[in-house]
């Protein structure tokens, strides 16, 4: 397939760049009383202004031109049909058969996976409902309280950053913690002050074989078993399992009635929606769990049908092309202002950033220009008072998406008000900034204005939803899921591997034994390498 930046659209859009890319958002906006409406659109209940971006008319058009070129519309379909478009692995990419509505037909291997989907919800619906109703009982006659999830990567950052995320809607009577680093201080701070008689762990691996989930998981175990005794019968109440591998469940002594299903078409990172997110619906319940999922859906269905003109993650997928391909923006700042996404630019890192930071397209050859950017950003209006500094008057080009709630969850009088005007004024600011003589009538000292002065043209898009609900948090992470894949597709590169973790992984396998063997080992690696390896075994004692 011809790649994407020898396409005639990709050409002309490097000769668009060109005679506009000076042009400022001072003057598109003078000369375009109706900007800030017309390049905005109010789609699935989202309003989501594009106007303060460094684009005309003919940059859309432009963009919207390599959606044709690349296949874009066949791409999204192929998905939903699931098609094996995870050509390495050769796998359905079917995140969004975790949400399809009851009744879909969308068959993998002659079975239909959406009836996979649904009798996985309803065990998971009983499960959290009777551990909510404080029916699920330990190992000492006591109800479950305490849910610890256990896992990493796409095993842990999307049930965390949900459970974060609709706190408000959470049953404040049940403890949920998040177990993931291999540090032992990781599970020993999360489990110090639990009581192992109301604490049942969710090992959720989809492989259940990944090394820190594993050392969590025999580290649980000993703590359950070293408090309440009773072998494989405690085992039995305080874990269950989320995996796509029963053998090795079975194996770790986890009871297969109490594994919740994987299937290998869900990829870690697009996994909370599935049973990955079973903490997240003790915490929530099945009903919250289900809105979120009505709201994955309700954006699935506009990736799927809009017109692309109309298409909100396919014109930000267009518009991060538009920084990081022409202008050579590196980074995208994702800055939701609201406490409960915290967690949110964390999520985003792995979906984005795993996704699409891959260098050969699907046909192995490099892929020849920039693919996914560094995405980083924290909860306004924290990040103001820290690097917005350098978004504003660096020399960096920064894309950032702004992400704000009409209504607050709880009205607590001036708060909401007032970190909506925040959420407001930093795209106004970035955007038009404040010119020198503008700084002069404002009296400003001479010696000052050069460094007071702020040269605007920072590119920023806002997104508004009414409020933050399971729903829109579930349309959120939908609008980011589809935005990557349509960077993806039009870059040419798979977005659904990720072997740039598997080499590290290897080495650490390796290097286990080097350091813990009672006699000093041959080493076979680099100078650095073997230097750091002695250099740990002599502070640990060993020789
Ligand atoms: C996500 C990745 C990765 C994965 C973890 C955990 O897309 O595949 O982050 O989720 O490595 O893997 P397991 O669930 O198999 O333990």
């Amino acid at each position: 397939m011809t790649r994407v930046t020898e396409q005639p659209e990709w050409q002309a859009l490097r000769t668009h760049h060109e005679e506009i890319r000076d042009a400022h958002l001072r003057d598109l906006f003078a000369d375009d009383q109706d900007r800030g409406e017309r390049l905005s659109l109010f789609e699935a209940g989202i309003y989501v202004d594009f106007s303060k971006n460094r684009l005309t008319d003919e940059t859309m058009r432009l963009l919207l031109a390599l959606c044709e070129t690349t296949g874009l519309r066949e791409g999204i379909e192929a998905m939903f049909a699931g098609e094996r478009i995870n050509v390495t692995e050769d796998r359905p990419v079917l995140h969004v058969a975790l949400r399809a509505p009851e009744g879909t037909r969308i068959v993998v291997d002659g079975v239909n996976v959406v009836d996979e989907v649904q009798s996985c919800l309803a065990k998971m619906s009983d499960f959290a409902e009777t551990v909510r109703r404080g029916g699920w009982i330990g190992e000492t006659g006591r109800p479950i309280r305490n849910i610890v999830n256990i896992g990493i990567g796409g095993s842990d950052l999307g049930p965390e950053m949900a459970h974060t995320a609709l706190a408000w809607y959470g049953d404040r009577d049940i403890t949920c913690r998040f177990v993931s680093n291999v540090d032992g201080m990781d599970f020993h701070e999360k489990t110090r002050d639990l009581d192992p008689a109301e604490t049942l762990f969710v090992v959720c691996s989809k492989s259940f074989g990944t090394q820190e989930t594993l050392a969590n998981a025999r580290t649980a175990r000993e703590w359950i078993l070293g408090s309440l005794g009773g072998g494989d019968t405690a085992v039995a109440k305080h874990f269950v399992a989320v995996s796509a591998n029963p053998g090795r469940v079975a194996e770790f002594g986890i009871d297969i009635g109490n594994m919740f299903p994987m299937w290998d078409w869900v990829g870690g990172r697009y996994s909370y929606d599935s049973a990955i997110g079973l903490s997240l619906m003790v915490f929530i319940g099945p009903d919250a769990f289900r809105e979120m999922l009505g709201g994955f859906r309700e954006i699935d269905e506009h990736f799927l049908s809009t017109p692309f003109e109309r298409n909100i993650p396919v014109l930000m997928g267009l518009i991060g092309i538009w920084y990081g391909n022409f202008f050579g923006a590196e980074t995208q700042a994702v800055l939701p202002y609201s406490q409960y996404l915290s967690r949110l630019t964390a999520y985003l890192q792995q979906l984005d950033m795993e996704s699409n930071g891959k260098h050969v397209t699907r046909e192995g050859e490099p892929v020849g220009t920039q693919t996914g950017p560094v995405v980083w950003g924290q909860a306004g209006t924290n990040g103001q008072h820290a690097y917005y500094q350098l978004i504003h008057q660096g020399t960096k080009l920064i894309p950032s998406d702004f992400i704000g709630f009409a209504e607050p969850l709880e009205d607590l009088g001036e708060h909401q008000d007032l970190l909506m005007a925040n959420f407001l004024a930093q795209p106004e600011a970035l955007g038009f900034g404040k010119t020198a003589a503008e700084v002069r009538a404002d009296g400003v000292p001479e010696r000052q204005v050069a460094a007071r002065t702020f040269e605007g043209n920072r590119p920023t898009t806002s997104i508004l939803m009414d409020k933050l609900t399971p729903r829109n948090l579930g349309k959120l992470i939908a609008l980011y899921e589809h935005k990557v894949f349509t960077q993806g597709w039009i870059w040419g590169i798979n977005s659904f591997d990720q072997w740039g973790v598997e080499l590290g992984k290897k080495l650490a396998n390796d290097i286990i034994p080097e350091l813990t063997s009672d006699s000093a080992p041959v080493l076979s690696h680099d100078s650095s390498t073997n230097a750091l390896i002695r250099r740990y075994r002599s502070m640990r004692g060993r020789t």
